[in-house]
């Protein structure tokens, strides 16, 4: 570790001689601009804009109602204004960022996210699995086939003519909770875009009920459709041999069966739920806690989020449904992510696996309101051997000190970790620079236990924002980005007296 330290400390003085000479240079030919709040004594408006226009702001707004003028100027510029008898208070104009996509909290509950997305970047991680290569047949209302977070999806068909359509809006929400597309907007599936889907439409106008022997010729349609797992948020409470022997012989071909627990809130089955063949999934709040509404039987094998679901609907927009179907739409799209990492496993295996790494709730070991407990998808993968090597970064932050700006990040283990990678650009889709020539490595390649590190990065301007990204690179040499995030020193509080040269500081790299 001593070792590591100097030669990174080497490193960066190198780094610093290079770069001093250069950004410096270019940023003393045009003065900084400051996008500023400034508020008048009332009466002194026009005299302040007058004054502003002297000193060439721009000019942005003017709120009356505020007693403000929101302008752009040069640093000398609000010098001057902080001692205008115009010149009430001067505030930063602060960034606002547009809202992001939601993410359901059922996705992180289930450690579907941390599958293929684990540092939330919004961009997926190539090499883990996420669904893709698998057939999810979904039994429900049809779909909305044209919603905007869904249209993108890959259906590979449906039945009857009229699938992509829904009219009573029970599978559009279905099929987002699934698979709603990682695009930026919206809301994000269990296999973010992923998965592929074919659609039996079993209900018309509205969701009330079908017979058995539909259900059977839908769930016989998916089998056709090459359907590795079929959804089934649908149940009733009388056995049928027929049904039992449809599905007993599905699950024989290879089929992964899933469908609701049932929403009476009672102990009675629900079918096809209830039939061995198929998973039964109970329904739990985000809290862990099971739903009220959830049926508790010890056919009930499984739990999943299934309460104030937040997914797509049939008008086009979102909202919050609750039921066991939700349950069963996260269960069959986290087996579905599971068995794309692991595609020579059974559906045995797949469904003996979700059960071996469920998190155990309620009464110890297995029981009727929760079966084997809630899902967790990662963990599932790892036991079959198909999560991806990755490196986990819990915290990635960047601080400004007095002259410099600190960046800190942690890693949750150091299993998989090689090495880190920092780059710099002064917009968020500005070119990067990276900012250490080799790899920062890994402090305890191997270790269980997470790494806290550090980089100070004293080439920086004040007033001048920097975005950071990490790449985190795993033992198979696969790389991961995060960021970007942004600082900078702040230049107000140091408009006055002149501002002081920035100088630069060593890298340091301490353990934790
Ligand atoms: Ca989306
Ligand atoms: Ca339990």
């Amino acid at each position: 570790m001593e070792s590591v330290f100097r030669k990174f400390t080497i490193l960066l003085l190198m780094v610093s001689m290079v770069a001093l000479s250069v950004p410096f240079g270019v940023h003393a030919q045009e003065p900084t601009l400051h996008r500023l709040w400034v508020q008048f004594k009332p009466g002194h408006q026009a005299s302040l804009r007058q004054a502003l226009e002297q000193e060439k702001a721009q000019i942005h707004y003017e709120f009356d109602e505020l007693n403000a003028i929101v302008a752009s100027l040069p640093e000398r510029a609000v010098d001057r204004l902080r001692t205008s008898p115009d010149v009430v208070l001067i505030e930063e104009d602060l960034p606002r960022y547009p809202a992001d996509e939601v993410v359901p909290y059922g996705i992180e509950q289930i450690e579907a996210r941390r599958v293929w997305d684990p540092e939330g970047s919004g961009q997926l991680d190539p090499s883990a699995p996420n669904g893709a290569g698998r057939l999810i047949c979904v039994i429900d209302s049809g779909v909305k086939a044209d919603h905007e977070d869904l249209s993108g999806l890959n259906f590979v068909g449906g039945y009857p003519s009229g699938w992509n359509t829904d009219t009573c809006g029970h599978g559009t929400h279905i099929v987002g909770t699934i698979a709603a597309a990682y695009n930026g907007f919206g809301v994000i599936g269990v296999s973010p875009g992923t998965v592929s889907l074919y659609i039996v439409k079993v209900y018309g106008n509205n969701c009330a009920w079908t017979y058995s022997s539909t259900l059977v010729d839908a769930a016989y349609r998916c089998r056709d459709a090459g359907a590795h797992v079929i959804n089934m948020s649908l149940g009733g409470n009388h056995y049928s041999s027929f049904e039992d022997n449809a599905f007993r012989s599905l699950y024989q071909s290879g089929i992964l069966l899933v469908a609701a627990a049932g929403n009476s809130g009672g102990t009675e089955y629900s079918y096809p739920a209830s039939y061995d063949s198929v998973i039964s999934v109970a329904a739990v709040d985000q809290n862990n806690v099971v739903a009220n509404f959830s049926q508790k039987n010890n056919q009930v094998e499984l739990a999943a989020p299934g309460v104030f679901i937040y997914s797509t609907v049939m008008s086009g927009g979102y909202a919050y449904m609750s039921g066991t179907s939700s349950a069963t739409a996260h269960a069959s799209a986290a087996a579905a992510v599971v068995w794309s990492g692991t595609p020579d496993k059974t559906n045995a295996e797949i469904r003996s696996a979700l059960q071996q790494t469920a998190l155990d709730l309620g009464a110890a070991g297995r029981d009727n309101a929760y079966g084997y407990g809630l899902i967790r998808t990662k963990t599932a993968l790892e036991l079959l051997g198909g999560a991806p090597t990755s490196v986990e970064v819990t915290r990635f932050e960047a601080q400004p000190d007095q002259t410099s700006i600190r960046i800190e990040w942690e890693t949750a283990s150091e299993l998989d970790t090689m090495g880190f990678y920092l780059y710099r650009a002064e917009s968020a889709d500005g070119p990067r620079t990276r900012l250490n020539d080799s790899l920062i490595p890994a402090q305890s390649p191997g270790s269980a236990t997470g790494a806290a590190y550090q980089f100070v990065d004293a080439l920086v301007v004040r007033g001048l924002s920097y975005y950071y990204w990490l790449e985190a690179v795993d033992r198979n040499g696969a790389s991961q980005s995060y960021g970007p995030i942004r600082a900078e020193l702040p230049a107000l509080r140091r408009l006055l007296p002149a501002r002081p040269r920035p100088t630069a500081q060593p890298l340091q790299l301490r353990s934790q």
